[in-house]
């Protein structure tokens, strides 16, 4: 017996854009996502301006969910899931995000998928909006640099609440809403607030600006849902990398507390309703000259998520610079210093099991709210034998080192937990690379990063290891 409760949500996860392909059916419209090509043999995605012919863009197929998602949620009911989360494509029902009047087609697609996981008992988890904004709000508004974008972001989360209201109970605002750290990087910025930055601007005023009327427009959502239906439970959706001290030097202790606090103030603002003081003062002494009202205040204040939910794959460490400014202002990227006691993935993504303990607790003191693994998982390169099977016993390795950090965090430590979804439990593209060959599956899927192959699925050895996890309750790991 595990000390996970009866009731506990193991489950898979995914992301529209990310698996249904069918990116113009129904009415569908085109997307962030689907201006991003594909990656693959050490080449980054590259962001277009719109969709152009003749270049190769991996998720407007994706793994054609769209087409086959019965037979899928057949499979899906076979591996024992509890709960599969998914996000709504924004586009599939306002297709370009602005209208008045949401797209009967695109709502009818969620109905049914709701329906057929209903029927096996697989209780969906809804993300409202997962790296997949309309581009024409990019093209338009500019992202979410503009407020208006605000409205649109909860007249959608009002048109799936009221529709869905009877069939979803856990939802989640924005994907990994605190990517955005990373606003060197045009890529984050990009798939998060639908950014593209003008020359001489500078990134992080962007970045605080954005971030701000997102975690407003979450907050208002949560009191828009909690109206419709008070039994849901919307969550946050941190991307949660515990931050470590390269040595027990004070200022790397000291670094690494300011790069928790800039990496999950986001947290502290969908959970407690409020900034936290020494990111005002920052922000302040930037002379960032915000667009934040106190109206706004208001509306975090009143529109605080029930529970949080994480996504966890590794940790990452900092050393203070030898010239450190006053602020002790952690930059992504450059401040990071290899771990020499964790193991890296081929992606260079340090393994660290133990971390998700200490993000757990770091999480459960802070907040004091129930967390929701809502992913966790291995990419690799896999290798289909002649047989067609696909022995992948590192990704077994992997989850079940990550299960048994999770356990201890429940059984010695008390947590409560909500569930376990490990991400792209059915092989689908690579949100950073576009690749199809990255794969998180336990269920195989036959095309590559050239976008070949027949889309059939197929069992890797690890779908019969997870089928029995859940058997037996995280028992027998
Ligand atoms: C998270 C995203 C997912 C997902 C996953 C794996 O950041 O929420 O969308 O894709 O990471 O990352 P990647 O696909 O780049 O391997």
């Amino acid at each position: 017996m595990s000390g996970l409760p009866k009731d506990f949500l193991w489950g898979g996860a995914v992301a529209a854009h990310q698996l249904e392909g069918g990116w113009q059916a129904g009415g569908k419209g085109v997307s962030v996502a689907d201006v991003m090509t594909a990656g693959g043999n050490g080449v980054g995605r590259r962001i277009t301006d719109g969709v152009q012919p003749g270049e190769n863009y991996p998720n407007h197929e994706a793994i054609d969910f769209y087409h086959h998602y019965k037979d899928d949620v057949k499979l899906f009911a076979e591996l024992g899931l509890k709960a599969f989360r998914t996000s709504i494509a924004w586009t599939r029902i306002y297709p370009k995000g602005d209208e008045t009047e949401p797209n009967e087609a695109g709502l009818q697609f969620y109905d049914d998928l709701f329906d057929e996981l209903l029927k096996y008992g697989i209780q969906p988890v809804i993300t409202l909006s997962h790296f997949e904004m309309p581009y024409h709000l990019v093209t338009e508004y500019g992202g979410w640099r503009d407020r208006r974008v605000i409205d649109f972001f909860v007249r959608f989360a009002t048109t799936v609440f009221t529709r869905y209201k009877d069939k979803v109970k856990y939802w989640m605002t924005f994907n990994e809403i605190n990517n955005q750290t990373e606003y060197n990087g045009t890529f984050a910025l990009f798939t998060n607030s639908g950014i593209q930055l003008k020359p001489g601007e500078n990134a992080e005023r962007v970045m605080y600006q954005t971030a701000h009327y997102e975690t407003v427009a979450s907050a208002l959502a949560v009191q828009i849902g909690h109206r419709i239906n008070p039994a849901f439970q919307i969550g946050a959706m941190i991307a949660m990398v515990p931050i470590y001290p390269a040595s027990p030097d004070p200022r790397d202790v000291f670094k690494a507390e300011r790069a928790m606090q800039t990496r999950y103030w986001f947290a502290d603002v969908q959970a407690k309703g409020r900034y936290p003081e020494w990111l005002r003062q920052y922000q302040k002494n930037a002379g960032f000259d915000l667009d934040i009202t106190l109206p706004d205040l208001d509306v975090l204040q009143a529109g605080t998520v029930d529970y949080i939910g994480f996504s966890y794959y590794m940790s990452f460490a900092v050393k203070a610079q030898r010239d450190e400014p006053k602020s002790f202002k952690y930059v992504e990227g450059r401040d990071g210093v290899e771990n020499p006691t964790v193991a890296r993935s081929e992606w260079g993504w340090q393994i660290d099991p133990q971390g998700l303990r200490y993000a757990m607790n770091w999480f459960a003191d802070r907040y004091d709210l129930p967390l929701f693994i809502v992913e966790n998982g291995f990419g690799a390169i896999d290798k289909k034998e002649p047989d067609g099977s696909v022995h992948d016993p590192y990704r077994v390795d992997y989850l079940r080192r990550h299960i048994e950090q999770m356990e201890l965090a429940v059984e010695e430590d008390g947590i409560p937990l909500i569930g376990y979804t490990p991400w792209g439990f059915i092989d689908l593209v690579s949100a950073g690379s576009g690749q199809m060959d990255k794969r998180y599956g336990f269920i195989y899927v036959d095309k590559n990063d050239a976008g070949e192959g027949t889309l059939a699925r197929s069992k890797k050895d690890s779908f019969y290891w997870y089928q029995h996890v859940i058997e037996t309750n995280g028992a027998d790991l």
